[in-house]
This record gives C-alpha cells, sequence and structure tokens, in this order.
C-alpha cells in the first residue's frame, strides 16, 4: 500500500479543489511549466509535512512535474482536506494522511514517509525533521537538505543549530520577504478570520477581539478583525510589539484584563498557556476562544475541561462548555490552528508565492545542497524581488515606471 487516506471516492471532488487552487496560484504554475522541461528535480526523493491543502497539492504536483518523487503527510491532526488527499492518491502520490487523525497515527503517518529514504525533506513545524533526527538518524546521512514554511519550524531548527544537533542544512523559507511580509500577515489574517466565522457565524462589529501576541501574524489578525468593525484588544510581553500594536491604533492589555472584556479570542504568539484557567474564570458568558499558532498549547484546554459541568458540539468545530457556574465558552477547532481546522488555510493567492519559495529553496538544494553547511540558511533577498515582480505581473500591476527603478 503506497497511501492512506480517509476515502479514495473523494478523489474527483478533490481534484477540483486543485484544480481551482491551480487557476489563483499564476507564479508556482509558471515555474512548474519551466520545471517540466527543465527537470531541477530529477533524482531528488522529497518527503513532505505539510498541511494537505488543495494548495499543497498544487505544490505537490510542481515537484513531480519538475522531475522528483514525493511522500507526504499532514503537519497537523485537523488540516488534512480528505477530498484533496484522496485526489492526490488518485494521481499516485504516496501519501498518508487523514483529517482527525491521533497522536499515534500522526507519527505513523510521517514514518511512512521516510520508507522511501528521502534526500530531502520539507517541513511546517519541523515535525518531519525531527522524526529523522531523533528514531531515524541513520537516514540522516543520505539527506542533502530540507526546508521549513513556518515561524515556530524555524525556531525549534535554530535552537537545534546552536546546540550543533542539526544534521543537515535546512532552509529557514519562512524568512522570506515574500513569505512572512504576506502569508503571515494578510494569509493570517484572513484565514483566521474566516476559520472563526465558518464555525460560529458571528457579527464581528461591535465584538471586542482581543489578539494574543503581535508579531507578523498577530498584526494581520488584528488589522482585518478592524476592518470588520471589531474593536480589537492586543496582548503582547514584549514592548517594541506592544508599541506597534498601539501606533497602528489598538488598545494593549495584559491577559488578566483582557480576560474580562473580550468577546472573541484570538492567540497568535508561538508561546504555551497564553490562556489560561483563570483567564476562563473571568471571562464573560458567550467568549469565544481560538488559537492561530501552529501548536494547540496557547489555550491551556485541560483548564477549561476542568471547570465544566458539560460540553456539546453545536456546529461543526465550535464546542460549547458549560462551566459550573453557568457562562459558557465556545471553543473553536479545539484549539488547533484556527484557519486551517475550522476553514480552509491561507487563500491560495498568497500561499502562490510562500510554496514559489518552497519549490525554488528545494531546487537549490538539489543543486547545490552539498556545499551547504548544517545550518539553517536563509534564501537571498534577489529571489524575493524576483518573485515580487513575477506576482505584480500576474496581477496585472507590474511596476514599470522606471522612475522607481534604482
Ligand atoms: N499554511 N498553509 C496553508 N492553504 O496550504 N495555509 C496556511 C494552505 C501554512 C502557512 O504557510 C503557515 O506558515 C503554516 O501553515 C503554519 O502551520
Amino acid at each position: 500500500m503506497n497511501h492512506k487516506v480517509a476515502d479514495l471516492k473523494l478523489a474527483d471532488a478533490g481534484r477540483l479543489r486543485i484544480d481551482w487552487a491551480e487557476s489563483r496560484m499564476p507564479v508556482l504554475m509558471a515555474l512548474r511549466e519551466k520545471g517540466r522541461k527543465d527537470r531541477p528535480l530529477e533524482g531528488m526523493r522529497i518527503a513532505g509535512c505539510l498541511h494537505v491543502t488543495k494548495e499543497t497539492a498544487v505544490l505537490v504536483r510542481t515537484l513531480v512535474a519538475a522531475g522528483a518523487e514525493v511522500s507526504w503527510s499532514g503537519c497537523n491532526p485537523l488540516s488534512t482536506n480528505d477530498e484533496v488527499a484522496a485526489a492526490l492518491a488518485a494521481e499516485g502520490v504516496p501519501i498518508f494522511a487523514w483529517h482527525g487523525l491521533s497522536t499515534e497515527e500522526f507519527y505513523w503517518c510521517i514514518d511512512r514517509t521516510l520508507d522511501f529514504k528521502p534526500n530531502l525533506t520539507l517541513d511546517d513545524g519541523a515535525d518531519l525533521i525531527f522524526t529523522v533526527h531523533s528514531r531515524f538518524q541513520h537516514l540522516a546521512k543520505g539527506v542533502i537538505g530540507g526546508t521549513e514554511e513556518t515561524t515556530t519550524g524555524v525556531h525549534r531548527l535554530r535552537a537545534m543549530a546552536a546546540d550543533g544537533k542539526l544534521l543537515y542544512p535546512v532552509f529557514a523559507v519562512n524568512d522570506s520577504e515574500t513569505k512572512w511580509d504576506f502569508d503571515n500577515v494578510y494569509g493570517t489574517g484572513q484565514s483566521s478570520l474566516d476559520g472563526i466565522i465558518r464555525a460560529t457565524s458571528v457579527l464581528l462589529a461591535g465584538k471586542v477581539v482581543v489578539v494574543g501576541g503581535y508579531g507578523h501574524c498577530g498584526r494581520g489578525v488584528a488589522m482585518r478583525a478592524a476592518g470588520m468593525g471589531g474593536r480589537v484588544v492586543v496582548t503582547e510581553v514584549k514592548p517594541t510589539a506592544a508599541l506597534k500594536a498601539i501606533l497602528d491604533g489598538h488598545q494593549v492589555m495584559p491577559m488578566d484584563e483582557a480576560a474580562k472584556v473580550g468577546d472573541i479570542f484570538i492567540t497568535a504568539t508561538g508561546m504555551k498557556d497564553v490562556v489560561v484557567g483563570r483567564h476562563f474564570d473571568v471571562m464573560k458568558d458567550g467568549a469565544i476562544i481560538s488559537n492561530t499558532g501552529h501548536y494547540d498549547c496557547e489555550l491551556r484546554i485541560p483548564d477549561l475541561e476542568e471547570r465544566a459541568r458539560g460540553k456539546r458540539e453545536m456546529r461543526p468545530n465550535n464546542e460549547e462548555y458549560t462551566l459550573k457556574d453557568g457562562r459558557r465558552i465556545y471553543l473553536i477547532g479545539k484549539g488547533r490552528l484556527v484557519n486551517l481546522a475550522a476553514a480552509e488555510g491561507h487563500p491560495s493567492e498568497v500561499m502562490d508565492m510562500s510554496f514559489a519559495n518552497q519549490y525554488l529553496a528545494l531546487c537549490r538544494l538539489a543543486r547545490d545542497g552539498k556545499n551547504l553547511e548544517n545550518k539553517v540558511y536563509e534564501l537571498p533577498a534577489e529571489q524575493d524581488q524576483e518573485l515580487g515582480r513575477l506576482k505584480l505581473a500576474t496581477m496585472g500591476s507590474a511596476n514599470e515606471d522606471p522612475a522607481t527603478e534604482t
């Protein structure tokens, strides 16, 4: 068996979703057409561990067109789109992913993607690379290099590199300007609210929206929530980030205060225990809580469970907890990243640039990864400008004014 998905009969529906995403991802599609001729990934065996979405499928098809063999797993138990997974399996991609798998199954899926002894790895959150470094160290010798999609993963890898524990070079795709200044801001901003709205259908206008953390993701969420008429409160421990939030027009206060006034909470810190028991104790009846950070540790859900006298699923991805004093708190997407658990992740247009960076990083590793050290590398700044130019051109707004050229 070279795949395990929820239901192969969903493949036709998945294909439609992927075709739709392709129509919104012109930069990656242009790279695919070039790659089909030049075959820069010939001989590469790429193990990927990244949300199985329609956009990821466009990336997978692009890697295959460029000559790579791939093997895939999801990087979060609730982010796999079963229709897309079925479509990829039907296209012959070894894929091990289904929505709602257990932690044990999650690692089983990652392990399967290592069966073909990859020579490149692609991560979102670093779980695959950690698996190689812990339980499959013997495979590391054969790996030319890896890529990492997200902030949390890059933090984990930089810590590993600092300890001298990294066994092959990794490109921090996240740190490219055409990734984190777009995906993290506009992608997270729109898709997180999309998840909350799909799960609740609430009116944002007039609501107090508490955004935990004012990094790129928090900034995007705050900006879009304000745009929908929400009254944004930011919680932030880093002084300069708190200052930015204030200058962007938001209120800033500690979570201990924000907990009392918030209607909707969205954490985006990358830290654990941002909303905990003492916050649940003072929240308003009807408060909606969610997280958009990579891991589900930002809301301490066991504290909520402990305080609840009852729980029911109101609608998909929306669980009502009734506390002992009668107040109700609504948990969205089990505290897992709300944009992927309760919606479809970032819109295709923004993933177009993120995944163009992924593709180019893998091509770079295939070409000269052997000459790199076991460090975390950034992609060259020229690549950002080139991708920016390409993206502008596909949007019909090529920056052609000679006065703006240097
Ligand atoms: N992300 N992928 C999607 N639609 O495929 N949406 C979000 C998608 C990625 C995003 O790049 C972010 O860095 C990461 O998910 C967090 O796990």
